[in-house]
């Protein structure tokens, strides 16, 4: 009887953590190499990059960001016209199922405004990514050495 009653919660051990571990992985993405590079004093605005994974079967949307670092976070694309590159506010950041986003220079990225504090080379901070599905995420992100910006841009 009593090892029935040990296996019983043992069943239900599983069953919980095998179904928390199957809903966590179908509505998170995989968000790796957030980055910015160092700002010179009275710098206020920044572009951040980072690259996201959708692992899952379903599209998932980003809806906003946010940071204590700044009070506005876009996200932005930029498009060339008549070979003038323009910066467009993207409203909504779609991540089709079983596919990646890349921002990066040059391409897609987030803009930071209104900064108050200088970023130095080796600080990091956090940005918060928040789902349409509820889901907020805590994506850290480092401060690069603006020597390197060149070796992003090409
Ligand atoms: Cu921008």
């Amino acid at each position: 009887m009593k090892k029935k009653f040990k296996y019983l919660l043992l069943l239900i051990f599983f069953t919980v953590s095998f179904n928390e571990a199957f809903s966590e992985k179908n509505n998170k993405l995989v968000i790796h190499g957030s980055y910015t590079f160092e700002t010179y004093e009275g710098q206020e605005n920044i572009a951040v990059y980072m690259s996201f994974f959708n692992n899952t079967d379903n599209d998932i949307e980003i809806e906003s960001f946010s940071s204590k670092l700044s009070p506005r976070v876009e996200m932005h694309d930029i498009k060339i016209t008549n070979d003038i590159a323009k910066m467009i506010m993207m409203k909504k950041v779609l991540v089709k199922k079983n596919s990646q986003l890349y921002l990066q220079p040059g391409g897609k990225h987030l803009m930071f405004f209104g900064i108050k504090k200088k970023l130095n080379d080796g600080e990091s901070f956090d940005i918060k990514v928040h789902l349409k599905n509820g889901v907020t995420q805590n994506v850290k992100t480092m401060v690069l050495n603006k020597k390197l910006k060149s070796n992003y841009l090409n």
